[in-house]
């Protein structure tokens, strides 16, 4: 039989990377219905509730560090709300129950549920704020320095991956905000893989060989920052981040959470200071990385995840569930 608890006596914050795989599925399932109706947020609503429902469920005692609000505004998950059963691993958890909610209101591809795990104290306070980033997978590790121009980082990603610089693919948002850096890549006759929404995926991208994405860039938000950070973390992959906060009230809010200096480049360990933790992601519309849910006859839901798990395997699976 699978020793579930003493996995979990040990403080093992891996050995809940099952259930939370599950609380990802049921966020998904819970929104589904909400796909293509123009209603953010009862479809936030939705996979907010169900996650909460099933976290409480586990055997720990969980943190929300990020989450849909900073205070007390219920229904939402709120920054400091704890949840489990407050028995077993002490942990932090960082979720986004509808991630691109602006995409699956309007029934488009590449909305997710996902949920990033770490010991407790391991992930960054991040605020509500924008964040530019800049990802690599496991053979550019190192490479990156959020210091430099992408002209600068291309190079030495293009040199760490044995590829000529023109060879590499750079996936970016595609924003106004974003034209210099667009601009960067065409000069040095390499290409450009611009998306609408959900920078996590870019960034799991330059992980999965398959995906043939070498550089995730750009200016997104922070909390999807540590959740892209979580999950490259787990993957082997790099990661550096910059809050941007551009107000005084942004940059007092970063001090308030702890950050002491709000514009210094930090690193994936400075994100996420942690091997004990886990990603996990469910697919709600069909997108890049996953296929999204789809009701089958007799009411089973089907759906698509994918789980990485820290520590010295690195190793990741997609997983197909019928429920
Ligand atoms: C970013 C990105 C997210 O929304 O926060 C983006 O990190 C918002 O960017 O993945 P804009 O303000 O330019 O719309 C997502 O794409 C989806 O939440």
């Amino acid at each position: 039989m699978y020793p579930k608890t003493d996995i979990r006596s040990k403080e093992n914050v891996q050995g809940l990377a099952m259930d939370f795989l599950s609380v990802a599925q049921q966020a998904a399932i819970a929104s589904y219905p909400w796909v293509g109706k123009g209603n953010k947020l009862e479809a936030d609503g939705a996979g907010t509730e169900a996650m909460r429902n099933h976290m409480n469920t586990i055997e720990m005692s969980g943190t929300i560090v990020i989450g849909e609000g900073e205070m007390d505004e219920a229904p939402m998950l709120y920054i400091g709300e704890e949840l489990g059963t407050g028995n077993g691993p002490k942990v932090d958890i960082a979720v986004d129950p509808v991630e691109g909610t602006n995409l699956m209101a309007k029934g488009q591809d590449n909305s997710l549920a996902v949920i990033a795990v770490a010991s407790r104290g391991s992930l960054l306070h991040a605020p509500d704020m924008y964040m530019k980033k800049i990802a690599v997978g496991p053979k550019a590790k190192g490479a990156i320095d959020l210091n430099l121009s992408l002209t600068e980082n291309m190079l030495s990603v293009a040199k760490a991956l044995g590829k000529e610089v023109s060879e590499l693919t750079v996936m970016i948002q595609d924003r106004e905000r974003h034209e210099e850096l667009i601009n960067q890549v065409f000069e040095l006759g390499a290409r450009v893989k611009l998306f609408s929404d959900v920078d996590i995926t870019g960034a799991i991208a330059t992980a999965i060989e398959e995906m043939d994405v070498d550089i995730l860039v750009g200016t997104g938000g922070a909390p999807e920052g540590v959740l892209a950070a979580t999950a490259l973390r787990c993957l082997g992959g790099d990661f550096q981040g910059q809050l941007v906060p551009q107000t005084d009230e942004e940059f007092a809010r970063c001090i308030k959470m702890g950050i002491s200096d709000p514009n210094k480049v930090l690193t994936i360990e400075e994100i996420v200071k942690s091997d004990d933790c886990f990603f996990v992601a469910t697919g709600i519309t069909d997108g890049t990385l996953l296929k999204g849910v789809s009701k089958k006859e007799n009411g089973v839901m089907l759906t698509h995840s994918f789980i990485a798990v820290g520590g010295k395997k690195q190793s990741y699976q997609f997983i197909e569930s019928r429920d």
